[in-house]
């Protein structure tokens, strides 16, 4: 079906693209809209061209979904497509309005003229997914607003109002509201003068040189150098630009084209590709269509005034959603409000929020000590102590009190959420919520799906995630679901390998060097080193069988549980939160290893890496053929938003994939003889393994992306 149509207004042909939902330019528009043009120009009672989006969108630009197949390549392949504009003998009006991004700008800027709705939005977002803009925008931006504000559009890779544009070449008109009027008007008024013999303006006849290029692309290039050394992209923009301004257009075409079918094959673009679907996947339910109806959630309450549960009423208060907080006692209520007026003052102090805002915001905090208060709130999140039996209590307590209909979460990050739902009378309306510390400002949600609850429900519960500006991955019930029980093999290896003779620091700056915002040792002591150590005494009771090196027992023996403490596998110094080596561990260690009698040796970066990253994989394996994820995506998902990995590798799944899964299989084998890194776990999950000897790929397991 061709999403381009062509109707005539009086001389004017008023073309019109947009194949649902963005009117990205794929293969059969681009070939529809070549051959709509092609008409147009054969056409003697057409004297100019207007082109335009529908559903009052532009365009998205290219279509990332076609990179790296023959679609993409095409003809025409969106290159020519501009050209073909570019070089029509009659004018080409662009009418942007909504967004206008990567390959759609591209060809407006291959339009002789370009009008926009006061309400659009153009920008370059190639850098974003590690590509530059590669169908002339690296040479015609530059032609119409220069080097140094093109430079700003293609490696902010933001989307600008169109009013930014407004006075320089690049942009003829701004209107209230729809851009097409406007523009079929002024290709009606300019097409008897181009046919007249009026040159039509082209941004490859314009120049980009100038007296300041040199100094600006240096200025350009150390600053790329310092803030993006992990990413190639950039740096390959600033050449593209370069060639615009010291190039004929041609030859600045060919640089471009060149550096940008580098850049598409680069691991770190084919990471963020993979990231951009990702994080869009993640809502995509198989059993739960997109049209299942949803329950209203205007008012909310928490149950749980620390850290998390303070955390979790800021975010809904920054969504607009009054919240009820309750707390067993006036003290640690009043604690919970501080906390949560402190965090909103500190955003009025950082500009961040106007006061106005923030009084707002204040004014939907309830506090309250009974349970009676939240009798009207349709979701009611429990953010109590990680024990079963007060969570249990809770739960029984809410559904005495909760309206009918309303969602009953549990904040829980290990626990089973079908053991919660259990004590209530509607298991249905129970579903987990696992926020991130802290929780107003980590995007990643956990929405743990019990045996019982309801479609509508979960249905629902992601919707608010959105509301609340999360990134929702669902998870099935399992011993700390997805993130957790992948941190948990990380965590052991970790530990192991200070037993073999790795310190805190040695293993936390390699993990940092591979792209870790944190390192296993530096994060436990900010999450607090206690709740692994009462997770390992639980474990003891429960999994005997999962050994554990006592290093971390030795240090929460001494009270040293991080940062909270002042100490912990490092040590710290008031209003300071630098790390410090701290000679208490290393005697700590030292002691533990010699009651080991546990050969000492030099543990390098590679196997520090290789331990930690293919133990969330070989784990991530499990869960994914389990079910526990509905897809590899997702769990990378939760390994981006929520755990730091560096999303210029993708997430772990990405990562080994990359790697290549054999790859990993050999290298957990080597770990397998490793007779103190608990051998056993390094059996290769059996879903990795297959994938493995077929050559597989985790992306064909489980639900579509
Ligand atoms: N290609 C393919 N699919 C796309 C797409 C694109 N460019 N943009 C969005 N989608 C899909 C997306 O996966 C989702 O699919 C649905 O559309 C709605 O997206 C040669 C090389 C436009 C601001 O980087 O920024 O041009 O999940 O949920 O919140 O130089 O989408 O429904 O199946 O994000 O309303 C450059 C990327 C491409 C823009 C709309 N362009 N897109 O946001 O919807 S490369 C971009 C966005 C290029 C040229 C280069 C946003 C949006 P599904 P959504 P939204």
């Amino acid at each position: 079906m061709s999403f381009v149509t062509s109707a005539r207004d009086g001389a004017v042909a008023v073309i019109r693209f947009g194949e649902p939902p963005v009117n990205s330019l794929g293969r059969e528009t681009r070939l529809a809209l070549a051959g709509e043009i092609a008409a147009a120009i054969a056409d003697p009672a057409v004297l100019a061209i207007v082109l335009c989006g529908r559903n009052g969108l532009f365009s998205a630009g290219a279509d990332i979904r076609e990179f790296g197949t023959p679609a993409m390549l095409a003809a025409p392949n969106l290159g020519d497509l501009i050209v073909l504009v570019e070089s029509s003998p009659k004018p080409v009006v662009a009418a942007l309005e909504g967004t206008c991004l990567g390959g759609g700008l591209e060809l407006a800027l291959g339009c002789h003229y370009r009008v926009a709705s006061d309400g659009a939005k153009l920008g370059l977002p190639e850098v974003k997914i590690g590509l530059l803009p590669g169908a002339g925008g690296t040479q015609r931006l530059p032609r119409l607003i220069g080097v140094e504000n093109a430079l700003n559009v293609i490696l902010g890779g933001e989307a600008l109002p169109a009013k930014l544009f407004v006075g320089s070449p690049l942009l003829a008109a701004l209107v209230a509201g729809d851009p097409v009027p406007a523009a079929v008007t002024l290709a009606a008024e300019r097409g008897p003068l181009h046919r007249d013999g009026e040159p039509l303006p082209k941004a490859r006849d314009r120049s980009a040189a100038g007296p300041n290029v040199e100094p600006l692309l240096l200025f350009a290039r150390n600053t790329a150098r310092a803030a993006y050394a992990a990413y190639p992209a950039p740096l390959k923009c600033i050449d593209a630009i370069e060639a615009a301004a010291t190039k004929s257009f041609d030859e600045g075409l060919a640089t471009e084209r060149s550096l940008f079918v580098e850049l598409m094959f680069t691991p770190v673009s084919k990471a963020l590709r993979h990231a951009f679907f990702a994080e869009r996947a993640t809502s995509k339910i198989a059993d739960v269509p997109e049209s299942t109806p949803l329950r209203a959630v205007n008012s909310a309450a928490v149950i749980g005034a620390g850290t998390m549960g303070s955390g979790i009423a800021l975010t809904f208060l920054s969504a607009g959603i009054p919240v009820h907080l309750l707390e067993t006692s006036d003290e640690a209520l009043q604690r919970g409000v501080a906390r949560i007026r402190q965090t909103i003052e500190g955003q009025v102090k950082k500009g961040r929020l106007t006061l106005e805002a923030a009084t707002t915001r204040g004014a939907l905090l309830k506090p309250t000590l009974h349970y009676e208060d939240l009798a009207d709130a349709d979701i009611l999140i429990e953010a109590v102590f990680e024990e079963m039996g007060v969570k249990q209590q809770v739960f029984a307590r809410l559904d005495q009190v909760a309206k009918a209909g309303a969602i009953l979460a549990t904040n829980t990050s290990t626990l089973d959420v079908d053991a919660i739902a259990a004590v209530t009378s509607r298991p249905a309306d129970v579903i987990g919520t696992h926020f991130f510390s802290p929780a107003n400002i980590m995007k990643l949600l956990e929405v743990v799906r019990g045996r019982s609850t309801a479609k509508d429900v979960l249905a629902t519960t992601m919707r608010l995630a959105k509301t609340l500006r999360k990134t929702a991955v669902v998870s099935g019930v399992c011993d700390g679901f997805i993130g957790n029980r992948m941190i948990e093999q990380y965590i052991r290896q970790a530990l192991f390998m200070l037993d073999e003779g790795a310190s805190p620091m040695q293993i936390d700056a390699a993990v940092e060097a591979f792209g870790f915002a944190m390192g296993p040792f530096r994060m436990s002591d900010l999450a607090g080193n206690d709740i692994g150590w009462h997770i390992r005494k639980r474990r003891l009771v429960e999994h005997p069988e999962i050994i554990y090196s006592e290093v971390a027992d030795r240090l929460c023996e001494l009270g040293r549980f991080g940062q909270k403490t002042g100490a912990g596998w490092y040590d710290y110094r008031k209003g300071d939160r630098n790390a410090y080596p701290s000679p208490v561990v290393d005697a700590l260690i030292a002691t533990h290893r010699t009651s080991l009698g546990c050969a000492q040796r030099v543990i390098d970066a590679r196997e520090i890496v290789d331990r930690l990253v293919y133990a969330l994989v070989n784990e991530a394996a499990k869960i994914l053929e389990e079910g526990i994820a509905q897809r590899a995506s997702d769990i990378d998902m939760v390994y981006l938003t929520g755990y730091g990995f560096p999303v210029y590798r993708g997430g772990p799944m990405c990562y080994a994939e990359e790697v290549g899964l054999y790859t990993v299989v050999l290298r957990m084998q080597e770990f397998s003889r490793n007779p103190h890194g608990d051998p056993a776990f390094w059996t290769a999950a059996p879903l990795l393994a297959r994938l493995a000897a077929n050559g597989g790929a985790f992306n064909s397991v489980g639900a579509r992306s």
